[in-house]
């Protein structure tokens, strides 16, 4: 456990830093929300949190577009064409992808992440990853506004604070 004289002695220090953290005030433009139709019936409770929660953060619901794509693994293409478009501060990526009997799941969940993570540093626009990946559907309804909290919310929340943050960073854009 940390000492009293450590702890004074790292709060000093983090005096003297600048540091950068987004808050979560609305923030002025456009979010777009990309939707696999794949497990809708999952999916679409992670659009209503995402949903809900940029409404709740003062996210006029008119500033929200939504685009469905087949499924997560169509995801990236989807996001990278509206986060390069200029017309969204963010763009929010849902899905779900839920493990079966044979190894299709690695390659779409995978593809997911990785094309989410490729076009979020290729264009510079925060692009959330609020996809779900799980072994089992009660997993997935559980982290879709069951007992685990809801997905799509937290990737909104996300959303707001990183178009904050961005905003407070040094250099272009
Ligand atoms: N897409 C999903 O979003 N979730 C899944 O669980 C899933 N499974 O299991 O197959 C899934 N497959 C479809 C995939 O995303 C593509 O739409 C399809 O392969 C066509 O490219």
């Amino acid at each position: 456990m940390p000492n009293r004289d450590s702890a004074q002695a790292r709060r000093l220090c983090y005096e003297q830093m600048q540091t950068f953290e987004g808050n979560f005030s609305p923030p002025l433009g456009r979010f777009a929300l990309v939707a696999a139709r794949f497990n809708h019936f999952i999916v679409e409770h992670l659009v209503d949190g995402a949903t809900a929660a940029l409404k709740r953060h003062g996210v006029a619901e008119d500033a929200v577009d939504l685009a469905w794509a087949p499924g997560s693994f169509e995801i990236p293409l989807v996001a990278q064409k509206l986060a390069q478009s200029g017309r969204y501060v963010a763009v929010i990526c849902l899905g779900c992808v839920i493990r079966g009997d044979t190894d299709h799941y690695d390659y779409v969940a995978g593809e997911a992440a990785k094309g989410i993570g490729q076009v979020t540093l290729k264009t510079g626009v925060p692009v959330i990853f609020g996809v779900l990946t799980c072994d089992t559907l009660e997993q997935a309804i559980n982290r879709a506004g069951a007992k685990a909290g809801n997905k799509g919310f937290e990737a909104a929340v996300s959303a707001i604070e990183m178009v904050n943050l961005l905003r407070q960073l040094p250099g272009p854009g």
